[in-house]
């Protein structure tokens, strides 16, 4: 098939942002339902996870150009077009536990030309249910995140994201009992510096407000009830690696850029950090 990324890029975005509309009707239609099953890591699916994955499944099969799909909520990829390009991996809704709550959720996607290595990202998108349908792009042809939000008719773009040297807000994640000392230390610095602790406990608005605010840090790090963290590579950790380089500011594991890690499994996970530059800096250290 031929390889157009532009046009294919656009096809996979407009795909996302349709399919954002019929995600959104099901939240308020079946708010917080849980079903009997488990998901391939042993979390309760709720309804709505689960049909949020079945809606993007039957999307992302509509496109030619989409070989497999690799979703949060099933073990194994999913093979759609044998002459398709491109590998898509995806959180159908991150954040469940809290819709009841009636806070925020998300769904995360990456786009991998290629096998599910980050050195393949081409583009990753995530979606944010909140008083608005609001949707972030970053593609490896334009820089910044594009950030568009549904007004009722369609989707017009709001802004360009780009992230400062530095900002005002800390989202520290992960259970504070569990953090090594290292990281406290790190966490109680920022909060001396006078950053502001902004924290739902939804990766997606989370990792957006410091996004729209232009600066800080987002961590969820090695704990002792979660040496590896919590966060999966494919489909949360390396999407937003991608979108916070995009928008000039980094993504570490504490040591080295996340997207150089190498899954060994599709549904690995690893402590992660994501900010402006100087947040990414401390956290390093
Ligand atoms: P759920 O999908 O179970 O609500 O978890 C949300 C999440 O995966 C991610 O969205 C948050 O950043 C992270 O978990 C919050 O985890 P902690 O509650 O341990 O901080």
């Amino acid at each position: 098939m031929q390889d157009n990324l532009a046009q294919d890029l656009e096809k996979i975005f407009t795909t996302i942002k349709d399919s954002s509309l019929h995600i959104y009707q099901i939240l308020r239609n079946n708010m917080g339902e849980t079903t009997q099953s488990k998901n391939s890591t042993g979390d309760l699916q709720l309804q709505a996870d689960v049909l949020a994955d079945e809606i993007l499944h039957k999307a992302f099969k509509t496109l030619e150009c989409v070989k497999e799909i690799c979703s949060e909520e099933q073990e194994m990829s999913i093979e759609l077009h044998n002459n398709g390009i491109y590998k898509i991996a995806y959180d159908p809704l991150d954040g469940s536990s809290l819709m009841g709550a009636n806070l925020s959720v998300g769904s995360i996607f990456g786009i991998y030309r290629g096998e599910f290595l980050p050195k393949n990202l081409v583009g990753a998108a995530y979606i944010v249910y909140g008083m608005v349908v609001g949707v972030g792009i970053a593609s490896k042809l334009k820089e910044g995140v594009d950030y568009f939000v549904f007004n009722g008719e369609d989707f017009k773009l709001q802004k360009t994201l780009f992230l400062k040297k530095e900002g005002k807000l800390n989202a520290p994640g992960g259970t504070q009992k569990y953090w090594s000392k290292t990281h406290q230390d790190k966490m109680n610095n920022l909060f001396q510096k006078g950053y502001r602790l902004r924290y739902s406990g939804g990766m997606v608005p989370d990792l957006h407000h410091i996004l729209i605010k232009g600066g800080g840090l987002f961590s969820y790090p090695s704990t002792t009830d979660a040496p590896k963290g919590k966060l999966r590579m494919l489909f949360e950790v390396f999407p937003f690696a991608f979108i916070f380089e995009n928008a000039g500011g980094g993504a570490t594991d504490g040591k080295q850029r996340l997207l150089e890690l190498v899954p060994n499994h599709l549904h690995d996970t690893t402590p992660c950090f994501f900010g402006s530059n100087k947040e990414i800096e401390i956290a390093k250290r």
